[in-house]
């Protein structure tokens, strides 16, 4: 890459291997269900998940989307984390789109839902309350600061979704990162879950796409809504071959992200006017934040920064989140801190 670019892992480039094998994919048309090399990453991602079928959709959000729309009807309710990317960060689409009520409960600092949160949040069998069929929950939860949830944790949330007769769907955009920290694998991680949606093109650094995996039944359902909103793709098998090489290859690596994440918050931690929790750096993402009476605020910093080619835009006055990937070497690293501490000193 040509920048140092922290905003997230979605900047990421294609490795010359996936540049490689998208230019020798085999394509279909894949409406048809004809492409060879998507038919090879859903059946790829199904077998690696546990479960039955997979479908290649075009981004995350178009993965959740589709998988909320294929477990609730018009109507009715699904339970959402309130700064779950379903709710926050995806344009409201469960009501514009499905006419879905989403619940919001409080995502907790640790990334989870209270169960008894969950609880509350069941409607009964009466007509004047929406009928609740679904339960959303992230791994790893961006917002929260990328934190890792345990099998045991969604083992009690699948459980309560079976006692009850709702629908547990995972948004995994980050489900590689969840397991590599947990130190498990994602079937595992993931078996309670009806529906998981992952993302290949943020720390596994393939081009676009997600993929949705679940049972026949649940993939059948998904596939017909997924071309209702116009996420029918043909030749994707171009983009599919990066994203086989993204399942692959990219996953156990993702380890050397989260170490390079805790090293910068670590770093971060002895810089005056950061503040900064490097025992809550789980994952691939370092929240941060100026003291009130920094040299710099975020805007000014980030402006700072940009001159030494490096990328990291506040969200607020003083926050930041910043984001390691595949591009972000440990050197990159000391050099970000060596910046941040000369222009705040
Ligand atoms: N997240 C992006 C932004 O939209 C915030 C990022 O930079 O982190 N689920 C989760 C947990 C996500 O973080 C994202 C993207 C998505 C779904 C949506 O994926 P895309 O961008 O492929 O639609």
């Amino acid at each position: 890459m040509d920048k140092i670019d922290l905003r997230s892992d979605t900047v990421t480039w294609p490795t010359s291997r996936m540049r490689q094998a998208m230019m020798e994919a085999e394509v279909g048309d894949d409406v048809y269900g004809e492409d060879p090399t998507v038919n090879e990453l859903e059946r790829r991602a199904a077998q690696k998940f546990g479960k039955e079928a997979g479908l290649f959709v075009a981004s995350g959000t178009m993965g959740n989307i589709v998988s909320i729309m294929a477990h609730c009807g018009r109507g009715e309710r699904a339970i959402m984390g309130h700064s779950a990317h379903t709710h926050a960060n995806e344009a409201g689409n469960p009501a514009v789109l499905g006419g879905i009520q989403p619940w919001v409960v409080p995502v907790q600092p640790d990334g989870t839902l209270l169960l008894e949160d969950i609880r509350a949040g069941i409607s009964s069998d009466d007509p004047h309350f929406p009928r609740t069929t679904l339960v959303c929950v992230e791994n790893t939860q961006g917002a929260a600061g990328g934190q890792p949830l345990s099998a045991a944790y969604i083992e009690r949330v699948g459980k309560l979704c079976r006692e009850q007769g709702l629908r547990l769907h995972l948004d995994g955009a980050r489900i590689f990162n969840a397991a590599v920290a947990e130190g498990t694998d994602v079937a595992t991680l993931t078996a309670p879950a009806d529906s998981i949606t992952f993302c290949l093109s943020k720390g596994l650094c393939a081009p676009a796409g997600s993929v949705i995996v679940g049972s026949d039944e649940f993939i059948y359902k998904a596939r017909r809504i997924r071309k209702l909103l116009g996420g029918g793709m043909r030749q994707a098998g171009i983009l599919a071959a990066a994203g086989l090489i993204a399942l692959e290859e990219m996953t156990e690596r993702l380890s050397e992200d989260h170490a390079t994440a805790r090293a910068f918050a670590e770093g971060l931690a002895h810089i005056p006017g950061v503040e900064v929790q490097p025992e809550r750096v789980k994952t691939n993402m370092v929240f941060l934040k100026l003291h009130a009476d920094s040299r710099l605020d975020g805007r000014m910093l980030s402006k700072k920064l940009e001159e030494d080619n490096i990328i990291l835009r506040p969200s607020g006055v003083y926050h930041f989140r910043a984001v390691t990937h595949y591009w972000i070497k440990p050197a990159h690293i000391d050099f970000v801190l060596e910046r941040i501490n000369r222009y705040l000193a």
